[in-house]
C-alpha cells in the first residue's frame, strides 16, 4: 500500500503479512503444514457463507429470551490511562433481546455496553451457526476444546477490545460487520508491557500502553514493537485464526453494530507453547484452578 492510501494509525503495519485463503481450498494436512505447526496466523474465507449475515432480527427469534452477563465499559474509561483502571468492566445481566434494543436506540455505543464471549453451544443458535464451525473444524483439522464451546461477541461499532493474548488457539468468524484486528507475535510481549500479576485489578494477559496512542515516554520498548504490528480487516463472512499467544486487539468498524463467534482449539502440536511461555503460564493456572473448583 502506498503512502498515500495508509492511514496514520496503520503507519506501522507490517503489511501483506496474514495470507487469505479459501476454506475450500484446505485439508488439515496443508493447514498443519502452513499455518499450525509453527503457529501462523491465517485469515479463512468462505467458511460462514451458510449463515451470513447474522443480525439481530435472527438474534431475537433465536436465542432472544436467553439471559446473559453482559460487560459495560462506560464512555470516560478509555480516556483514562489502562493502569487507572479500577476493574476491566462492570457486569450486568440481561436478556439478549433487551441487549439488542440498547444497541438500536444507540445506549450501547454510548455507554460502550458489549455483550462478549456468552457461551452459546447449547442454543438453539448452533443450528445456524454450528455447520459453519464443524466445517472450519473438519477442513483445518483444528482440535477442539471440549469444556469451552462457540462464544458470541455482539457490539457496537466503533468499540475497540483491548490488546491482551489467550491461552489456546483461537478462530474470530465474522457473522456481521467488519472488525480491524492489530496482531502481535509471542515475541513481542516484552515490548507490550502486560500487566504484572500483583496489578490485580487487570488481567495480566493484556497490555497496558494504547497502541494507537503510544506513550514512549512510559512504554519505551512499544517503538520496537510496533513495526510488527500486522493489521488485518477482517471482513463479513471472513474467520481468522489466532495461535496461542499472539497479542490481539479489535476494533469494530463502520456503523451500526457487528456480531461474531469465537472458538477456543487445543494448542497442536502442544511443543509450540514453548514459543508463547506466558500464555503457557497462564492457561496451566486457569486449568489448575478449573481443577480447584470441580473438587470443590
Ligand atoms: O472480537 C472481539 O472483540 C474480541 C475477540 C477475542 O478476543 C477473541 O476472539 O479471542
Amino acid at each position: 500500500m502506498s503512502d498515500k492510501n495508509t492511514s496514520p494509525k496503520d503507519k506501522y503495519t507490517e503489511m501483506g503479512a496474514v495470507p487469505r485463503v479459501s476454506i475450500h481450498d484446505l485439508t488439515p494436512q496443508r493447514f498443519y503444514r502452513e499455518f499450525k505447526k509453527w503457529g501462523k496466523p491465517v485469515v479463512i474465507t468462505h467458511a460462514l457463507d451458510s449463515a451470513i449475515p447474522v443480525d439481530i432480527e435472527k438474534l431475537v427469534s433465536y436465542v432472544g429470551d436467553t439471559v446473559v452477563a453482559t460487560r459495560e465499559y462506560g464512555a470516560e474509561r478509555f480516556s483514562r490511562p489502562k493502569t487507572e483502571w479500577k476493574s476491566y468492566c462492570e457486569m450486568q445481566q440481561r436478556t439478549i433481546a433487551e441487549y439488542c434494543e440498547l444497541l438500536k436506540d444507540g445506549s450501547a455505543r454510548e455507554r460502550h455496553i458489549y455483550l462478549a464471549l456468552i457461551e452459546m453451544g447449547h442454543t438453539p443458535l448452533r443450528q445456524l451457526i454450528g455447520p459453519c464451525i464443524d466445517l472450519i473444524e473438519k477442513n483445518t483439522g483444528l482440535n477442539k476444546q471440549p469444556s469451552i464451546d462457540m462464544n458470541l461477541w455482539v457490539g457496537p461499532c466503533g468499540h475497540v477490545e483491548p490488546l491482551h493474548f489467550d491461552g489456546l488457539d483461537g478462530t474470530l468468524s465474522q457473522f456481521r460487520g467488519t472488525k480491524r484486528v492489530s496482531l502481535f507475535s509471542p515475541g513481542q510481549t516484552r515490548n507490550l508491557y502486560p500487566f504484572p500479576l500483583s496489578h490485580g485489578k487487570m488481567p495480566a494477559t493484556f497490555s497496558q500502553p494504547y497502541i494507537d496512542q503510544p506513550d514512549f515516554k512510559q512504554f519505551p520498548r512499544l517503538a520496537d514493537a510496533l513495526p510488527h504490528r500486522k493489521i488485518i480487516i477482517l471482513a463479513e463472512g471472513e474467520t481468522l485464526y489466532m495461535p496461542v499467544g499472539w497479542w490481539h486487539e479489535i476494533e469494530s468498524l463502520g456503523e451500526g453494530y457487528i456480531c461474531s463467534i469465537n472458538r477456543f482449539w487445543n494448542v497442536d502440536p502442544a511443543w509450540r507453547y514453548a514459543l508463547a511461555p506466558r500464555a503457557a503460564f497462564f492457561q496451566l493456572l486457569s486449568k489448575m484452578m478449573r481443577t480447584r473448583k470441580i473438587k470443590n
